[in-house]
């Protein structure tokens, strides 16, 4: 081990130490449950069979701002083939004055105003319930989240880009995404079966051929 890979080593660490720091210091967007990974594609999944309900929290973080909150507003996407919404409740913690309504036959964008949220606050905002419809594994978001407006009241301080857009949206097409996620069937017996079946014969087949070569 020489002095120039202690350096480095010192270096990525400290950087990574850094970039920890700075994420966990940073202002977000989210919204839970969160989902987690159960299959091959690389978008989150929950697991949702049709006539199942399910409830999505808004939350937001505003750490790290220079300025406080008083225009936030932002686009809930969601793919009706799979899901129908069923409730919605704005403003759970009441920290605005005012909520545009949405709702059927109106645009999934809510937008709230008339606050002073400071920096360092973390707050549910909104609530949504779904109805699962005839869910698909096809790996594209079926729920998304993409922030359209952070600002104080009088607009001009604009701190929408202060939170992380990590992913692309698939819904909102060419939007960046603060978050998706996918529902999705329990994967059928059958398949799973079908699946293990395929494993043993080609675990088989394969031991075979290996003694077919050393016998040759
Ligand atoms: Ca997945
Ligand atoms: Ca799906
Ligand atoms: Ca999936």
């Amino acid at each position: 081990m020489n002095y120039l890979f202690i350096l480095r080593s010192f270096i990525l660490g400290l950087s990574g130490i850094l970039l920890t720091s700075s994420s966990v210091n940073a202002a977000l967007f989210s919204f839970s449950p969160k989902g987690q990974q159960l299959d091959g594609d690389a978008i989150l999944d929950i697991v949702l069979n049709p006539g199942d309900t399910i409830t999505f929290t808004t939350s937001v973080d505003t750490t790290g701002l220079p300025g406080n909150i008083g225009l936030f507003s932002y686009s809930l996407v969601f793919d009706n083939s799979e899901l129908e919404l069923i409730d919605i409740k704005l403003d759970v913690e009441n920290k605005f004055t005012s909520t545009r309504p949405i709702g059927p036959g109106l645009p999934n964008f809510p937008e709230h105003s008339g606050a002073s949220i400071e920096p360092g606050t973390t707050f549910d905002l909104d609530i949504f319930t779904f109805r699962a419809l005839d869910t698909i594994n096809d790996g594209v978001a079926d729920v998304e989240l993409a922030l359209s407006v952070a600002a104080e009241s009088n607009i001009v301080e604009d701190y929408t880009n202060m939170f992380p857009f990590p992913e692309d949206c698939d819904l909102a097409l060419g939007l960046e995404c603060n978050q998706k996620v996918e529902v999705q069937p329990t994967i059928e017996p059958t398949t799973t079966f079908g699946l293990l079946a395929l494993s043993i014969f080609g675990t088989a087949s394969t031991v075979l051929k290996n003694k077919k070569t050393r016998s040759d």
